[in-house]
């Protein structure tokens, strides 16, 4: 907070909603059309779509299949949406949410372009005092981020950037109008999901490609194409069959999970499986292939030996192939990817790639990027260096709790929730999918409606009962960061350096931010919690503020 004075107070708000991706679309049509109440939305982008408004780089796609990376809540919505592609485009996603908008009435109350720089919680009335960069000064009894877990795009700092006279893109702020790479020499830094997704396409339109790799991947074959109508028109058919496996199920995904073990079966048989779930595609990989390639190093061995082998098979060049073949960690331990024709890319006469986790790049020059090994001239370059994963949005606003605890004191140490929905000291502030909830570890459209549900669930309870706060306990909350942590480091996940630990973000605390426990039991726990009374939650007024020991 400045000490310069605020505007006054402009509206008085039931809820106050930041975001107006998946999460926060539903949140307005949940709190404004079933519990009538007085929602406001601030969105920063001028559209709705969140995630899908900003990635627009070439070849965005999600990698959930279309037909469960939608809403469940509405039936009529499921029966008359057409989904084209397997695994649903960039376009045709924010074609959706701008569908879902307009048919649930809901851009009246969103204000686009503006972005909520700070919020206060009022001790005395028991609200939030949220500020804009649009000067604008509005009070609301709830709180409520739907901010996304990778909305915050992060262009490293490589000294020089400034000098280059060429274009540079970020893919998570990506121009609405395009690219056009022809002729061009583009170099793309990154070989995460974006850069595996976007890879393949620029290599079809550049001159040349430079792809600057710092870790090699794990990543499995999409088999995308367009969705057959009759399998659209059988899945409509059973649609609340297939919503209902999916909300329980480990990853919010309708798929059979193998109830065999990768070590149970010969040499023979296990290849044959992991053949026929490659060819197959997707994350039925992970899931469909053996029951413990997440949980059990061996077992993770065959199916990452067996991904190594593949891709030795599909470059031709054997040094290329070596340089592409990950050894550092383990398959699953960094988000599993899926593409299309990404290892293939490699085989074309205008890609290079340059390992830059041995011969790392020193500067960017006004001609393109200096390595320790070469100078590589570029007339454009594409940051495909992802996000301030799951907090960076929050951090970014200054949240301000009870006694003026800042958010970002509070998880100076990593993030700190309860159930990845609330946090001790912050009390009528939920937060949709969370650091602490399953969020990225599963298909994000499930989750965020649990979240929404459960949110909207809570918001009705209180007011119903003339409750006018409800906030997490702090030792309810150290016990639930306890439980995410013991989960973790039972699977594969604190093996590799990844985003979800934060440690792509220089300075980060190393803290698994995701809950691993899988979105059946996360959401039993969620149930049990409300057939407790909201146990776990303080109801009315708190104790004071813990600050050294806020949820440790
Ligand atoms: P990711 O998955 O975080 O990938 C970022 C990539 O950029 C990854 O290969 C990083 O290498 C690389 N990177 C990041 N910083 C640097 C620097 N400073 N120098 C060189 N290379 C760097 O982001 P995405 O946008 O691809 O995907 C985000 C999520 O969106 C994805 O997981 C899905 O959930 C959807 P690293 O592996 O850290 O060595």
């Amino acid at each position: 907070m400045t000490a310069t004075p605020t505007p006054a107070t402009t509206a008085e708000l039931d809820a106050l909603v930041i975001g107006a991706g998946f999460s926060g679309l539903y949140m307005l049509h949940r709190l404004r059309d079933l519990l009538g109440l007085d929602v406001r939305v601030y969105e920063a982008g001028d559209g709705v779509g969140g995630t899908w408004y900003w990635n627009r780089y070439p070849g965005a796609r999600c990698d959930s299949e279309s037909y469960v990376y939608c809403f469940s809540f509405d039936r009529e919505l499921l029966q008359e949406w057409q989904w084209s592609g397997k695994y649903p485009e960039q376009p045709e996603i924010l074609g959706y949410l701008n569908h879902v908008a307009d048919r649930f009435d809901l851009r009246r109350n969103i204000h686009f372009r503006t972005r909520v720089t700070a919020a206060r919680f009022d001790e005395a009335s028991g609200c939030w005092d949220v500020e804009t960069d649009a000067g604008e000064r509005v009070r609301a009894r709830f709180l409520i981020t739907a901010i996304g877990c990778l909305s915050a795009a992060q262009v490293p700092s490589i000294p020089g950037l400034d000098r280059f006279e060429g274009s540079w893109y970020h893919t998570g702020q990506w121009p609405h109008e395009g690219v056009d790479f022809t002729g061009k020499r583009v170099g793309v830094i990154g070989t995460g999901s974006s850069g595996v997704q976007s890879i393949p396409v620029i290599a079809r339109q550049a001159q040349h490609l430079t792809v600057f790799q710092r870790t090699p991947q794990f990543t499995i074959p999409a088999r995308h194409g367009t969705v057959d109508r009759a399998f659209l028109d059988d899945v409509k058919s059973r649609y609340d069959a297939i919503w209902d496996q999916s909300k329980h199920s480990r990853a919010g995904f309708p798929y059979e999970v193998s109830e065999r073990s990768a070590l149970e079966v010969d040499d023979e048989e296990r290849e044959a499986i992991y053949e026929d779930s490659w060819q197959r595609g997707g994350f039925r990989f992970l899931y469909g292939s053996f029951k413990d390639v997440g949980l059990d190093r061996r077992a993770n061995d065959t199916a990452s030996e067996f991904i190594r082998r593949k891709i030795r098979e599909i470059v031709k060049d054997p040094e290329t192939a070596e340089k592409l073949v990950p050894t550092d960690h383990p398959l699953g331990s960094k988000r599993t990817l899926i593409d299309t024709d990404y290892f293939e890319t490699y085989n074309r006469a205008n890609v290079t790639l340059v390992d830059i986790r041995h011969a790392p790049i020193v500067e960017i020059t006004a001609k393109g990027i200096r390595t320790e090994g070469a100078e590589y001239e570029l007339d454009v370059i594409v940051f495909a260096t992802g996000f301030d994963a799951m907090t960076g949005s929050f951090l970014k606003m200054d949240i301000r709790g009870r006694e003026g605890l800042a958010l970002r004191e509070a998880w100076a140490e990593g993030p700190k929730t309860y159930l990845g929905l609330a946090t001790a000291g912050f009390p009528n502030l939920f937060m949709i999918t969370g650091p602490g909830s399953p969020s990225v570890l599963s298909n994000m459209p499930v989750s965020i409606e649990q979240h929404v549900e459960w949110i909207a669930d809570a918001v009705a309870y209180v007011r119903e009962r003339g409750v006018e706060r409800i906030e997490a306990d702090a030792v309810a909350q150290a016990a639930w960061v306890q439980h995410v942590n013991e989960i973790a480091n039972l699977t594969m996940f604190p093996l590799a350096n990844s985003w979800y630990l934060g440690a792509n973000i220089p300075g980060k605390p190393r803290v698994f931010m995701p809950y691993a426990g899988g979105v059946d039991a996360y959401r039993e726990r969620c149930d049990e919690v409300v057939a407790n009374g909201y146990e776990g939650f303080v109801l009315g007024a708190s104790a004071p503020v813990e600050r050294a020991a806020a949820g440790s």
